[in-house]
């Protein structure tokens, strides 16, 4: 399939992650070749000025599939979830949207022949029994948390619509991402966000993880990479589907905070550390990435300091 022939689809495409990789694909694509969708009625200005914006529900299945079926759609970047904070506060929902809504998407791909599925996971799959540093690719999924439970059910199915039907999915182990562009909504990695609009608009910024939680971590840009290069990949290179592990760097909040110090040097942070502390708890503090390095040359470009300070230009810019 060359370029101008593939017709995208993108769900949760006003998310944190949605909207900047919905931008980068109408930019490799085209405007006319890429569909943006979620659920809320408007999308803002940065979306609907460059291209359509239609409002749809993943839940509900003709609605998709008429979507599908009328544009032509033969590759689908499904990222319409609920995320791990907000899945703790209600769980069936989140078990609901991040599995059934996912169910409606592989269906339809299959009975609509579409190409390629991207669903992500998340190093949320991951929680009991793990190697903290370095977790590599193929360990144990005991994840105790909602969001955890359906990333590894996600993944799973990923592999099995490949096996059985030929579905081209696939998917990465995100670890949290990092970005200006669009707030995330209802993470536990939402903090490492927060922090840069407080440290310009108030020099002060209560984390609600505690100190020494070390998560691993990643700059949009790169996660955007990730993505698509992941999507570009030779199938027969693949050795996996829906569960890719990446990495960039790692931080605790105080090392994010030091970091941030340099540059604003009157910075200051506390702790109040909040249910989310636990579902933190239960994450690697760092992932062994060698799979997807090896099998579609994964590389990232940013690192703490590097992203930090282009955080803080291009968000002071923005805040003005
Ligand atoms: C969350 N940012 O905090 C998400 C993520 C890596 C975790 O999937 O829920």
């Amino acid at each position: 399939m060359n370029n101008t022939s593939k017709k995208i689809l993108v769900t949760g495409g006003i998310g944190q992650i949605g909207t900047e990789l919905a931008l980068a694909l109408r930019k490799k694509y085209g405007a006319d070749n890429v569909f943006i969708t979620d659920i809320r009625d408007e999308a803002p200005a940065i979306i609907t000025d460059g291209g359509s914006y239609d409002k749809l529900n993943v839940m509900n299945y003709s609605d998709v599939e008429e979507f599908v079926k009328k544009r032509g759609i033969n590759e689908i970047y499904h990222l319409a979830a609920i995320l791990s904070g907000k899945g703790e506060e209600n769980p069936f929902l989140c078990w609901d949207i991040n599995i059934n809504g996912s169910m409606n998407i592989f269906k339809i791909a299959i009975e609509n022949k579409v190409q390629k599925v991207f669903v992500p996971s998340s190093m949320a799959a991951w929680g009991l029994g793990i190697q903290k540093e370095d977790v590599p690719q193929e360990s144990i999924l005991r994840p105790t948390s909602m969001y955890g439970v359906t990333k590894v059910a996600g993944e799973r199915l990923s592999e099995y619509l490949f096996l059985k039907y030929g579905l081209d999915t696939r998917g990465i182990r995100y670890p949290g991402i990092i970005s200006c562009e669009t707030l995330p909504g209802g993470g536990t990695t939402d903090y490492a966000v927060e922090i840069f609009y407080e440290a310009i608009q108030k020099k002060q910024y209560t984390s609600f993880l505690k100190e020494g939680t070390k998560l691993p971590m990643m700059y949009m840009p790169d996660c955007i990479k990730a993505t698509l290069d992941l999507m570009d990949a030779d199938v027969d290179r693949l050795k996996f589907h829906g569960d890719y592990n990446v990495a960039a760097f790692s931080f605790a909040p105080e090392e994010l905070a030091d970091e941030i110090k340099k540059i604003i040097p009157e910075f200051t942070i506390d702790y109040k550390p909040d249910f989310r502390q636990a579902i933190a708890d239960s994450w690697p503090a760092s992932i062994d990435d060698t799979p997807a390095r090896n099998d579609w040359d994964w590389k990232p470009e940013y690192n703490l300091s590097t992203m930090v300070k282009d955080m803080i230009e291009k968000l002071s810019v923005k805040l003005k």
